[in-house]
């Protein structure tokens, strides 16, 4: 892992694109990725991404799921709630130009270019086991880096504890949002010791391309040890805070969804048991792993007792 203490892929605030120019630059590619998009939803569109650099640093020790069935069976409510809505609705969805603003107890708060990001950052291909809380998994060659790098890059402040990260709530381009199923912009958040950790993917692409739009263009988060839902997608701003952050699911309904939300077998959701899972494309369940298999996680939790900070 290589650290860039002054990366070349970030702008400092001032540095970034004055708003009237990204503005019409936006209004201008908007309409163009509009147009193509049409047909490339049609399948699943991923065969016509751009392709990412990047070298193979992880696998799974099992195959990776079907693109058709990654690309394919989604939760993005934003785009709807059935599994097949991403994939048919998310054309709408906007993912160049894109900035990230990266702020809140920092000493260098930045705004990220994301194309910029894309073309530069030392991508790496991370093969990860995938868990929804529903009780389904998904094994997903990703392209990302260590979110770890960019910490280094804004240098969080002391006292800074938690990262609050913030999805797009653009309801033109998410027709979802028109319906209150969560309490929009989706959020999510993490203590600063699990961003950190090696495991904890800032990804751009799957499959070797850039993120088809309904796995979350253009930047999303994995945790692959944690349910899904904390693995939130188009991210538009991360913030360092010093206390635990308000996150959309744990809002929604907090006795079943905690803030941790690591995988454990032992620790049912209120309406289902967790010990198993169904891997999309095989028909029998198999067991689910602590840590959805990634023990080397065990340290962060040490002396917590996992039933109550679920
Ligand atoms: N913004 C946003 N992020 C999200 C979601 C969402 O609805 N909105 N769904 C989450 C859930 S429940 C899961 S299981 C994963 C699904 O990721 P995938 O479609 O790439 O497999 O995204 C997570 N991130
Ligand atoms: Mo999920």
């Amino acid at each position: 892992m290589v650290y860039h203490p002054r990366p070349s892929w970030w702008l400092p605030e001032r540095e970034a694109t004055p708003e009237p120019l990204y503005l019409n630059r936006r209004a201008i590619v908007g309409s163009l990725a509009l147009a193509a998009a049409v047909p490339a939803v049609a399948a699943t569109g991923v065969d016509r991404l751009a392709k990412l650099a990047h070298r193979r640093t992880r696998e799974a020790g099992e195959p990776p799921t079907p693109l058709a069935d990654v690309a394919g069976y989604n939760n993005f409510y934003e785009f709807g709630l059935d599994k097949a809505d991403p994939a048919r609705r998310a054309g709408s969805l906007r993912p160049s130009p894109w900035t990230v603003a990266i702020g809140g107890l920092v000493k260098k708060p930045l705004i990220l270019d994301v194309d910029r990001f894309i073309a530069r950052a030392p991508w790496e291909e991370r093969v990860y086991r995938f868990r929804c809380v529903e009780g389904w998994s998904m094994v997903i060659p990703w392209v990302g880096v260590p979110f770890a790098s960019l910490i280094q890059a804004v240098e969080p402040l002391g006292h800074a504890r938690y990262v609050a990260f913030r999805t797009l709530g653009d309801p033109e381009q998410m027709p979802g949002l028109r319906s209150p199923v969560l309490d929009w912009p989706y959020r999510e958040g993490l203590r600063i010791d699990e961003a950190m950790h090696d495991l904890t993917l800032l990804a751009a692409g799957l499959y070797g391309r850039r993120l088809p739009n309904q796995n979350g263009a253009p930047l999303r988060l994995v945790v692959p040890w944690k349910y899904g839902f904390k693995s939130i997608k188009s991210i538009v701003s991360i913030d360092f805070v010093a206390t635990q952050p308000p996150t959309s699911w744990n809002v929604a309904s907090p006795r079943e969804y905690g803030f941790y939300s690591n995988v454990n077998p032992e620790v049912d959701h209120p309406r289902w048991s967790q010990a198993r899972e169904r891997r999309i494309g095989e028909f029998r369940r198999r067991p689910t792993l602590l840590f959805n298999g990634y023990p080397e996680v065990a340290g962060l939790y040490a002396g917590m007792d996992l039933r109550r900070f679920f």
